[in-house]
């Protein structure tokens, strides 16, 4: 046992000692000595619950007891990770569980290594709701994120000879410690069905439909060092207990009970698509049941507001009576904000809930809904935008089909009366596209219903405006906006860089963390200091270190630490260009091999490619076949390494980008709507190299360009050359590329298989290059000679570290969520949280 003695906060750490103690023999009725260390998890998680609670009710009575707006968050993926250390930080309470770990004599690190991921998620969406909600608990927001509870979430990657598996990721295999089911909330969600017309009422009724329950189970989301808990609330699907009696009164017992399967198959798997829409029945049924299920608490809750309770004298003392509900008053009390379009059936289901169940008429109804919605858009790629069938709608949700109908018939009339007579304008904005099968564009049903529109970097933005929806911002110019995403500074540097965030606290103290990201900036002061230059230098190091040995651990490779640590990480996409940054490693092997010096470099690639995406499975191939070659080249030694690292997700990036020196943002100008790993590499003190795409141009904009290494086309130069016809072999006098490419297609890197990646470089040449990647490759090669150059200058490469860190304030998360509370949701912050 370790002496507690002259060890602050000592309550703290005797009551997570207690507590633990209690959990373990208690909740989990294990033995203190023959239990495992997932036992020792569980007890844990439940000991952090339990000082969780007490602020988790009170800061939903704080909410209930002010009244004001709430604002709601719905995103079909919430890309949390893992909930312990998190939690710990936001608590304040790191330290003390150090101490009472040592106490109770177990290893903290080793619990923590044994937490699954909360991995609902895909890459950059559901990643920024999670930082989102992070940030609207810390500002003080009332708000609540809403999402499924997949049973499954993004599959786990394994790498079996080079190439991908999708593995099913159970992360709920184990008991889930951070949740709470709610009972007591058990929605009804209807399917399929027909709607009748009653005449007599002029109303029209959804009849005849499949039910299937909604289960609300909530997951707390601490603020830092404030009090607030506020709630993600996921949704799992269950069948209706009153199911299939027909089949049951005819004796098909067990063939009813074994039906309960299909109504729990809704929330069983995440689609595991980043930017392509999937087209399937099932993924239309996850969202409906998302937002059926979502609008029902929201209705529910506004219902209870306080407003509607007065207390009358000529009643019982403390009884409360209402007046009645004004649905007029819900843009006031409520903001929906749609994480892309995917949950934007919601704009039909609140007009029906109102239509149908309130009876209000179609203007008012109409009025509180646009006021109610904002929409985000995150995305520039045509085949992410969601298209579902007239048909499939009609089938599953036949009264939202009506409903839509009406809108678009509105909306059309509405056109004509700005431009007469300008069909072309009116068929390109119909919500409804006809074709060989008619289409509902959920991106123009969303802006229709929404009061803003943002993009989420300023490019992007502009680009939404002059082109995606062109038409929509010159008929409602003043509903776009830009709100430039952010990351968290809790995770992002806190919790995966503590070292990092010590320093910088040492130097600027702690505002920025919390209630002042601004004040980030001030640590660019410290750019010429030898001593901080010095310890910034060593902290990097530490941490390639620490990345070094577990990469060494499980690749079974000896990595120099001395290299440039070169990193892509994101999802494996062809628009990402991981084929460029490969081309590069190609060309430093194949200079190397002509004995020139080479700077040496450790290039880390990571990412999952969507199952059907047979290209960009191929290019992880790829990947590994080169790497395969370069890492047993004993010519090469520890020169140059390129390593595939599997499964890519939140947790690894946390040990990945605070050991990088160098990060890549390379996609195509006017393709990458912000990327937010770009902002995560910066705040952590890497370089950057990158394209002018996304929130790149912002970051440089932050940083200045001595301090950013950018290249290659820009959005109009892209655009120049398409309509010039771009003509990729071109590219080819190039002699390193050429040989590059040569090489791919002659099997150099894949001797067993030589035509193995004709198809690669079919997408290269034969197709155009699409995604410009031999006409980015010498602007990129150059850069990348001086990023050498520099990184031999210790001091001029740290300097720029230290710029780059206090140019990330920019990026936190919390600026972002300021603007939208500001200008978006016009709700209040209480950014002093709740008193201790
Ligand atoms: O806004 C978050 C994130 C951006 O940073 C990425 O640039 C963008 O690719 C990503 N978009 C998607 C689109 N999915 N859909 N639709 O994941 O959003």
């Amino acid at each position: 046992r370790v002496s507690l003695h002259q060890i602050k906060n000592i309550e703290t750490i005797l009551n997570l000692v207690d507590n633990f103690n209690r959990h373990l023999h208690l909740t989990l009725m294990v033995d203190r000595f023959h239990s495992s260390y997932q036992e020792y998890y569980l007890a844990l998680s439940q000991a952090l619950r339990d000082i969780l609670a007490k602020n988790w009710i009170r800061t939903q009575q704080f909410y209930q007891m002010i009244g004001g707006k709430r604002v709601y968050y719905l995103s079909l993926e919430f890309y949390i990770g893992r909930y312990m250390k998190n939690t710990l930080i936001n608590l304040d309470i790191n330290e003390q569980m150090i101490q009472a770990a040592e106490a109770l004599n177990i290893k903290l690190n080793d619990i923590e290594e044994l937490e699954d991921d909360a991995a609902l998620g895909n890459g950059g969406l559901g990643r920024l709701a999670a930082c989102f909600l992070d940030s609207m608990a810390t500002l003080g927001i009332s708000s609540y994120g809403y999402g499924l509870r997949y049973q499954f979430g993004i599959f786990k990657q394994q790498i079996v000879d080079g190439w991908q598996v999708e593995v099913p990721d159970d992360w709920l295999r184990h008991s889930m410690p951070w949740e709470i089911r709610r009972n007591q909330n058990e929605i009804p969600i209807h399917f399929y069905g027909k709607v009748i017309r009653n005449e007599s009422t002029k109303s029209y009724e959804w009849t005849d439909y499949e039910t299937v329950i909604a289960q609300a189970y909530d997951y707390p989301v601490p603020g830092y060092k404030n009090n607030i808990v506020n709630t993600m609330r996921l949704f799992s699907a269950k069948a209706d207990c009153d199911f299939n009696f027909k089949s049951f009164n005819e004796g098909e017992y067990i063939s009813a009970v074994m039906e309960r399967n299909k109504a729990e198959r809704i929330t069983c798997v995440l689609y595991p698509n980043d930017n392509i829409a999937e087209g399937r029945e099932l993924r239309l049924k996850q969202e409906y049941f998302l937002i059926a299920a979502s609008l029902h608490d929201i209705l529910r809750r506004f219902k209870g507001e306080k407003r509607w309770q007065t207390t009358s004298n000529l009643q019982v003392p403390g009884k409360q009576s209402h007046t009645s509900i004004d649905f007029k008053c819900m843009p006031e009390m409520v903001a929906i904000q749609l994480n892309d379009t995917h949950p934007s059936l919601a704009i039909p289901e609140l007009m029906r809930l109102l239509l149908d169940n309130e009876h209000l008429s179609w203007d008012d109804a109409w009025s509180i809904t646009v006021n109610c919605f904002a929409y985000t858009n995150h995305t520039l790629m045509p085949e992410a935008i969601e298209r579902w069938p007239v048909q499939m709608i009609e089938k599953l949700l036949p009264r939202h089909l009506q409903i839509i109908y009406e809108i678009n018939a509105r909306h059309l009339q509405n056109i004509r009366n700005h431009f007469p007579s300008d069909n072309d304008r009116i068929r390109r904005m119909s919500i409804i596209e006809e074709g060989s099968i008619q289409l509902v564009n959920m991106a123009y049903l969303s802006i229709i219903g929404s009061h803003t529109i943002n993009g989420v970097a300023q490019i992007h933005s502009k680009l939404l405006r002059e082109f995606m929806f062109k038409d929509f911002y010159e008929l409602t110019p003043l509903k776009f906006q830009n709100k430039t995403n952010g990351i968290t500074f809790r995770r992002w540097l806190a919790l995966c860089n503590p070292d990092l965030f010590s320093l910088i606290m040492e130097c600027i103290g702690e505002d920025f963390i919390r209630n002042d990201y601004q004040s980030l900036q001030i640590f660019r002061q410290y750019a010429l200091n030898k001593n901080i230059l010095l310890r910034i230098q060593q902290i990097k190091m530490k941490n390639k270190l620490r990345l070094a040995h577990m990469l060494e651990d499980e690749y079974n490779i000896e990595i120099n630490i001395q290299s440039i640590f070169d990193v892509q990480i994101k999802r494996i996409h062809e628009y990402k260009r991981a084929l460029l940054c490969l081309l590069h490693v190609i060309t430093l092997y194949n200079r190397l091999k002509k004995n020139s010096k080479v700077v040496p470099r450790t290039i880390i690639i990571g990412g999952k490619a969507a199952p059907g995406y047979a290209i960009a499975k191929k290019i992880i191939k790829l990947i590994n076949d080169v790497a395969d070659v370069i890492n047993n080249d004993t010519h090469i030694g520890n020169q140059l390494k390129l390593l595939f690292v599997k499964n890519y997700r939140v947790t690894a990036a946390e040990y990945i980008i605070p050991a990088a020196d160098l990060s890549e943002q390379i996609s195509l100008a006017g393709t990458e709507a912000s990327g937010t790993g770009n902002m995560k590499f910066m705040l952590n003190g890497a370089l950057t190299i990158g394209t002018l795409d996304g929130a790149n141009i912002e970051m440089l904009e932050e940083c200045g360009a001595e301090n950013m290494y950018t290249f290659g086309f820009t959005v109009e130069q892209v655009q120049q050359r398409r309509q010039q016809g771009y003509d990729p072999y071109e590219s080819l006098k190039n002699e390193e590329l050429r040989l590059a490419i040569d090489q791919i297609r002659d099997g150099y890197f894949s001797p067993d298989d030589r035509s193995r990646f004709h198809d690669i470089i079919d997408t290269l040449l034969r197709d155009g290059d699409h995604w410009m990647v031999l006409g980015d490759y010498q602007a990129y090669i150059n850069k990348q000679d001086e990023v050498s150059r520099d990184f031999l200058n210790s001091q001029l490469w740290h300097s720029k570290c230290i710029h780059n860190i206090g140019a990330a304030a920019k990026f936190s998360s919390d600026r972002t969520i300021e603007e939208y509370a500001k200008d978006i949701w016009h709700c209040k912050l209480h950014k002093n949280g709740l008193p201790n």
